[in-house]
């Protein structure tokens, strides 16, 4: 720990008040430039707590900087994980609202649901398709509580990876029925196309990613569980948007998700 119990409270207080109040705030490195990736996750695994006492459940994991171009534009060669709550989840037929962000990004993702507890730290993709029912498209809303967007992967970590909501299509599939690690992806907003790829984005397979992050949970005695959601990570850049756009995924095989955002006010 490069950081003294107390001031790892702060900085979680300092994160949720931000997320609460919708303010992006000066990254944490700014202060505490020492700030080591252990340390960081400790302040994720908190924040989740201070979370939990507000009254969410987590119900999974979700991956990001999986694929090899942000990698390398952070400058760094691993990914990252953070926790999904229930309060997270959004509807495909309610509209987002956009009061409720900062500035918010959409990014297409594919989900995976867990049927078998899964730990250890030589897990690999096979082991994690054996113990996946389904998956299904989805799209992620992030919104980093730093000012810009602007972070180091640190800050990202104790900031639970940007997470903020997540969408999920209503066409679920085995992972046996489909070729996931090459399906194609069109994103659109407004109808117009604003990005395009494949699941071979994310590690070269998606499920290669999830095995990554329960390797990792493995090194400090976790791993994932049975009804577990997990995002796998973006499959392409993440898109700006504002209210009254529309964004819509749409994964070869494995259909479509979508949401409207309005604006309360
Ligand atoms: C970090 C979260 C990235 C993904 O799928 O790559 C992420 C960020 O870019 O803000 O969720
Ligand atoms: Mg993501």
């Amino acid at each position: 720990m490069t950081i003294t119990k107390g001031v790892d409270i702060e900085i979680v207080e300092y994160l949720y008040s931000a997320e609460k109040e919708r303010r992006e705030v000066v990254k944490v490195t700014d202060r505490y430039p020492d700030l080591s990736f252990s340390d960081a996750y400790s302040i994720q695994e908190k924040l989740i707590e201070r979370r939990e006492k507000d009254g969410s459940r987590k119900i999974g994991l979700k991956l990001g900087l999986t694929s090899k171009a942000k990698q390398q534009m952070m400058g760094v060669h691993e990914a990252i994980y953070g926790y999904l709550t229930d309060d997270m989840l959004a509807l495909e037929w309610e509209h987002l609202n956009f009061n409720e962000f900062i500035h918010p990004k959409a990014e297409p993702e594919i989900a995976f649901f867990i049927d078998e507890d899964l730990d250890g730290t030589d897990v690999t993709a096979e082991d994690v398709l054996r113990v996946t029912r389904y998956v299904a498209p989805a799209i992620e809303i992030i919104d980093s509580r730093y000012l810009n967007f602007k972070f180091t992967l640190a800050d990202v970590i104790a900031d639970n990876c940007s997470s903020s909501k997540f969408l999920i299509g209503s066409k679920w599939m085995s992972p046996s029925e489909l070729d996931l690690g090459q399906l194609g992806m069109v994103m659109s907003k407004n109808g117009q196309v604003v990005q395009t790829g494949s699941s071979a984005a994310v590690l070269g397979h998606p499920a290669t990613s999830v095995a990554w992050a329960v390797n990792k949970l493995g090194e400090v005695g976790k791993g994932i569980k049975k009804g577990d959601v997990i995002l796998s990570g973006a499959v392409s850049e993440a898109i700006a948007f504002e209210p009254n756009d529309n964004v819509l995924v749409q994964f070869a095989e494995l259909g479509s998700v979508s949401f409207t955002c309005k604006s309360s006010t």
